[in-house]
Order: structure tokens, then C-alpha cells, then sequence
């Protein structure tokens, strides 16, 4: 009695090839099945062992066919055809799910971006360069890390904060605040007006134009209030052109809040615009909530932007794990940002964006 194992990937082709090797009275002992291991396990198939028996005699009776018969040149094109079939059901899963990247690094990186809410395009673009270079050899998990960081930074810009600009010009500064319904607009003024007057010294105007939604103006004058200051109300454009020349002296700075808009409403923002013009020279904030999803942002940033130039302010970062929008509106935009709000409590929740830390939290290393 001899015996001889068979493998492969089908088992009832490894019967039929026994079979045929061996004579129909050869005897299976035992059939085992290896689990596949290492990455993409779950999408290949089980490799099969089969030991069987055979009497010599039997064997040379069933005559098998020498090494290089066709059958065995046969058996070896459907192994190569299976394995090559597995390789193409790997590359197209690992396609779908690391942005089609070899790297296991850079794959990593993908993943992670795409993970904090950063689009496929935004991600490729930090990506592909480093991808191309990784053909020449391995790349580091801290280089790909100190690349993209700086790429993100680089993206974000510069922090663009109103204070600083205020200080710099003679005349006090003008500051609209634009947005969506509910995004944070007056809170973020309010949060500012106690930053600016408490921390900064500064003499602070507040207007408000939301005499749209019953109770705006009194939202606005309930944080004015305490701490000391007056609100002045336009109802028309005219008027908020005439409130903002008169607070002019003696003011620092001048924080004017508007309606929320919703983006698509044409007659709505036909307003806005002629409010816009009646404070020529303000700087304007367009205030995106990050809780708001990407594609609407960027919807919302391109009306905004037919009708005035803006900085950003980013809300509610508290409320997602998600803010890679954040590198995609600058992408799309190139717009820079001034603040980053992560909370209700005013006047604490407010922070001047840190490009730095931004790109961490992008690359899930810490909070924005
Ligand atoms: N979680 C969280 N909530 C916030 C943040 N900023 C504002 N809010 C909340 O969002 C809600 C709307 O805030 P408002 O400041 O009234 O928003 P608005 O843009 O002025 O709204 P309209 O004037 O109606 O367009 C309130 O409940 C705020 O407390 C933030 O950073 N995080
Ligand atoms: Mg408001």
C-alpha cells in the first residue's frame, strides 16, 4: 500500500484527478482543509489536501498518465486561471476600499481621511504624489505623516481671525455674519462681542438685521445685556446703512448679525445682497455648521459666494466626528477661516481656527 496526497482548490476535481491517477480503488484516508490566512482571507478559497491509498498494482493497472501529459498541463492552466481569478477578486476589493492604493501606508492614511468625513478627491490629492513615490521603495508612517499634515495645513491657510485685522486699520471694523438657518450665527457673535470686550479691550457695536424670526433681536439683546451694551436694529438696508455710520465713532469694532438664508431661496438672498451692500467695506463671515453635510456645504459656499467675498467660521465641530469638510470647503473655496466654534456655552466654545491641530484631529491624532 502507498500513499499520496493531492492539493488543490477544488475538491471534486482532486477526487477525479486521484481517480485518474490512481485507479478507481484507490482508498481517501483524509481530506483537509486549510483555512486561508493574512489579508483578504475571507475572499479567498480553501486550499484542500487529500491523502489517499492505493495498491502499486492497482495504480499501474489504472496506467497514469506521465508528469507532462496534457491532463497535467491541463490541471495546472485551471490552478493558474483559479489563482489568477482570486488575485483580480483582491485587487478590485482592496480597489473599493483603500482608494485603490498598493501601499499598505498610504492605504492607511486613505482610509483614516476618508473615515473623518475628507472626500475621496481631497484625500487622492494628498495622497497620489506619495503614492507615486512609494514605487521606489517603502515610505515611513511619520514621512506620509509630516507630508500630508503639512498638506492639509497648507490647504486650511493661515488663520484669519477679525481682531487682528481690526487692529490694524484705523477705522472700525465692520463684521456681517451670514449663514443657514441655525448654524450658530448669533451665538458666535455673542461668544465674540464678550471675547472681544472682556479679553481684548475692545469696543464692540452690535446690529442686528434678523427682524425676520419673532425673538432674533431679543436673543441678541439678552447676551448684550449683560454685558453692557446696546443693539441697534435695521430693518431695511437703508436703515442698517445709516445704524452703522452712526455707531462708527467710538467703536472698535461693529458686529452686525443677519437672517438665516436658506441658500436656495432666491428672493431671500436677493435681500441679503442688498444688505451686504449697504455696509460696503465689511468683512463678511460665512458661518457653516460641520454638522451640515459636505455636498450642501459646498452648495451653500457657492451661493454665498455670487453674492459677496467672506471668511469662514466653522460650528458645532462638537457635533460630528466628521470635519474633514473643513479641508474640502477651503479646497473648493479657498476662502480662509477665522473660527472654529465646539459647543453651546458662550462665551467659552469658540477657538481661532488651528490649521495644526485641524490636520491632527484630521488624521484622527487629536480635537480640532
Ligand atoms: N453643539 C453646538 N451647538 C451650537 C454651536 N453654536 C451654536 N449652537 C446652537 O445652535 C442653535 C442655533 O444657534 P443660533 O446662534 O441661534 O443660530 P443662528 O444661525 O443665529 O440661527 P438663525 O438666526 O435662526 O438663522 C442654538 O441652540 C445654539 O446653542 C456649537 O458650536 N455647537
Ligand atoms: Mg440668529
Amino acid at each position: 500500500m502507498r500513499i499520496r496526497k493531492f492539493e488543490g482548490y477544488d475538491e471534486k476535481q482532486i477526487y477525479r484527478d486521484i481517480r485518474d491517477e490512481l485507479g478507481p480503488d484507490a482508498v481517501i484516508l483524509s481530506t483537509k482543509k486549510a483555512k486561508p490566512a493574512g489579508l483578504f482571507a475571507t475572499l479567498r478559497k480553501q486550499k484542500v489536501e487529500v491523502t489517499a491509498a492505493y495498491e502499486e498494482r492497482l495504480a499501474e493497472a489504472a496506467a497514469p498518465p506521465p508528469p507532462d501529459s496534457e491532463r497535467r498541463i491541463e490541471h495546472l492552466n485551471r490552478e493558474l486561471n483559479e489563482a489568477r481569478a482570486e488575485l483580480d477578486r483582491a485587487l478590485r476589493y482592496a480597489d473599493s476600499l483603500r482608494g485603490g492604493y498598493r501601499d499598505a501606508v498610504i492605504s492607511k492614511f486613505y482610509d483614516t481621511l476618508t473615515a473623518r468625513g475628507v472626500s475621496p478627491g481631497a484625500a487622492r490629492e494628498l495622497l497620489d504624489e506619495l503614492d507615486a513615490a512609494s514605487d521606489t521603495g517603502e515610505l515611513s508612517i511619520p514621512f506620509v505623516m509630516k507630508v500630508v499634515m503639512s498638506k492639509i495645513v497648507q490647504t486650511i491657510g493661515p488663520p484669519a481671525p477679525v481682531e487682528t485685522y481690526a487692529a490694524k486699520t484705523g477705522e472700525p471694523l465692520v463684521v456681517m455674519f451670514v449663514g443657514s438657518t441655525g448654524v450658530g450665527k448669533t451665538t458666535t457673535i455673542a461668544k465674540l462681542t464678550a471675547d472681544f470686550i472682556l479679553n481684548k479691550g475692545l469696543r464692540v457695536g452690535l446690529i442686528t438685521a434678523d427682524t425676520y424670526r419673532i425673538a432674533a433681536v431679543d436673543q441678541l439683546k439678552t447676551y448684550a445685556d449683560i454685558l453692557g451694551i446696546e443693539v441697534g436694529v435695521a430693518y431695511t438696508a437703508a436703515e442698517l446703512s445709516e445704524l452703522i455710520e452712526t455707531m462708527k465713532p467710538g467703536r472698535d469694532i461693529i458686529l452686525v448679525d443677519t437672517a438665516g438664508r436658506p441658500h436656495k431661496n432666491r428672493a431671500n438672498m436677493a435681500e441679503l445682497k442688498a444688505m451686504a451692500a449697504a455696509a460696503p467695506g465689511a468683512l463678511t463671515l460665512l458661518v457653516l455648521s460641520l454638522a451640515t453635510q459636505r455636498e450642501d456645504m459646498e452648495s451653500i459656499t457657492r451661493a454665498y459666494g455670487e453674492i459677496c467675498d467672506y471668511r469662514l467660521v466653522f460650528t458645532k465641530a462638537d457635533e460630528t466626528e466628521r470635519l474633514g469638510s473643513i479641508l474640502d470647503i477651503c479646497r473648493a473655496t479657498g476662502k480662509r477661516v477665522a473660527y472654529i466654534t465646539n459647543g453651546q456655552s458662550v462665551p467659552d466654545d469658540i477657538k481661532v481656527i488651528s490649521p495644526d491641530a485641524a490636520a491632527k484631529s484630521l488624521l484622527g491624532l487629536g480635537e480640532v
